[in-house]
Formats: structure tokens, sequence, C-alpha cells
């Protein structure tokens, strides 16, 4: 899954892809590098972000999905917590809802339902503007596990079948490094919820923290934790750097794929 934030305050990107054009050029690099998802937000999630207006949003998005769907049918996901994003972003012909509040804002869980689209629920403490403060948990897995298993129930009793959903942990949204590291290592403990599992790290601070490199220099450690992820069970990453983690996750691929003897 290929990223495009079309936010002039993304982490990772430092806004590069506020301008409709400019967005749409990054979607056509991330297709040509071989990326099998565009997830396209328009509101930074990023630890202290600020909240976005609905209309600002919309306008921020909902161009870049019809013009990619111009020239590409190639699978979209909307980052989005908000029900308007959602329902007019299923108008423009996504395929997938990516919502990093697991549908718990007002309105959301009933408007991911009449789209009748596959969701991405996901796992945070908190909200983006204090989530890092001082996140804290009895047993970061369990509790993790048993949040992701309480949105799948609501999620189900709102009408969104169980084969349209997906999970994903929420690395870094309310989460110390330590608790991040204690994840991952039980990814396999959620592929017991029965739904394909994303995951996000991608030059997220948890790769930095470990290195002690800026945002621009985490490639390889992505990469690296991209290679864990993907042998630990994650079916779907979610990335900035779509040709280098590719590379990486065909040697994975391949080594799952041998026969056994
Ligand atoms: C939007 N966004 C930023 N980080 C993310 C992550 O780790 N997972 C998902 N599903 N979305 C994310």
């Amino acid at each position: 899954m290929g990223v495009i934030n079309t936010t002039p305050d993304s982490f990772s990107d430092g806004g590069q892809f506020i301008n409709t054009q400019d967005a749409v050029n990054h979607a056509r690099r991330l297709i040509d590098e071989g990326s099998d998802i565009l997830d396209i937000g328009g509101e930074s999630t990023r630890p202290g972000a600020a909240e976005v207006p609905v209309e600002e949003e919309i306008k921020r998005t909902i161009p870049v999905i019809q013009a990619i769907r111009n020239f590409s049918d190639i699978p979209i996901s909307i980052d989005t917590s908000k029900p308007d994003v959602m329902l007019a972003a299923a108008e423009a012909g996504v395929d997938l809802i990516n919502d990093v509040w697991a549908l718990r804002r007002e309105g959301a869980l009933e408007a991911a339902a009449k789209t009748g689209l596959p969701v991405c629920l996901m796992h945070m403490q908190g909200d983006p503007q204090t989530m890092q403060d001082q996140p804290e948990y009895r047993n970061v897995v369990l509790e993790v596990r048993h949040f992701l298993q309480e949105r799948i129930n609501v999620a189900q009793s709102a009408g969104i079948s169980h084969d349209k959903l997906l999970i994903d942990p929420g690395f870094g949204f309310g989460k110390t490094l330590q608790q991040n590291l204690q994840l991952l290592n039980a990814l396999p403990d959620f592929k017991s919820l029965g739904l394909p599992l994303l995951v996000g790290l991608s030059r997220k601070s948890m790769i930095g923290l470990i290195l002690d490199k800026p945002v621009e220099q985490r490639l390889y450690g992505s990469i690296s934790a991209a290679v864990i992820a993907t042998m630990l069970g994650a079916d779907i990453i979610r990335v900035h750097d779509v040709t280098e983690t590719r590379e990486a996750l065909a040697i994975v691929q391949a080594l799952k794929e041998m026969p056994q003897a």
C-alpha cells in the first residue's frame, strides 16, 4: 500500500503533495513502482496534528481520487475518519476505508456501512493531538487485541460483514517504542482474529528512535521493519518507499512460497 498524503503537515513527506496535480503525479509513480493499493489521506494523523475541517479534507482528496480513476483502476483506500469524506470518496470510486479511529467518530459507523466498502479498523490510544504524551497499558498486546475484537463486533452489528474487515494494531498511535516492539513481536497473535492484517511502520518515530535518524533517513529501518512484519504475518504493508519495499518483500514471498522438503 503506497501512501499519498494531500496534507501540508504530514510527518514524513512534509506536505509535498498538497497540490492535486502533484498528488496525481505521485500516484502514477507509486503505480509504476508496483504499489498494489494507494492510500490517500487529507488530514495528517501524525502526533500533535490539528484536525482539518471536513470541506477542506474533501477538497484535498476527492479531486485526486477522481483524477486517478480517469487513468487507473488500482484499488484506492481513503484514509479518513469523517463520515462525509467516506461517502464522497465512495462516490468517487474508492475501494477501501482506512480509519485510524476504527469507526469511533460520530456517524462513521453508519456511513461506512452505507458505502458497503471494506474497512480497516486501526487501534489508537487517545487522539493524534495527545496520543504520544504518556501512553499506558497493562498489557499492550492483550489490550490492542481486545479493542480490535470489540470494534469488529461493533462493525458487524452495524451491518459490515466480517469478510469486509481488516485490522491494524496502529504502530505509533499512542504507543511507546517498547510497546510498539511488543506489538510487532506479537503480530502472529492478531492473526487469530481471522482478518487480513495491515501494518504501517514506514518512516515512523519508532524507527527513528532505534536508529537515531531523522525522518528522511529511515529507509533501511523501514524496509527491515516491513520484512519482519511480513515474516510475522502482515498481509498489507503501508509504505512511502514502494520500489525498495517491494524488492525486500519479494525475498520474503519467495521464502514463503518455497515448497516444503
Ligand atoms: C493513516 N495512517 C498512518 N499510519 C497508519 C497506520 O500505521 N495504519 C493505518 N491503517 N493507517 C495509517
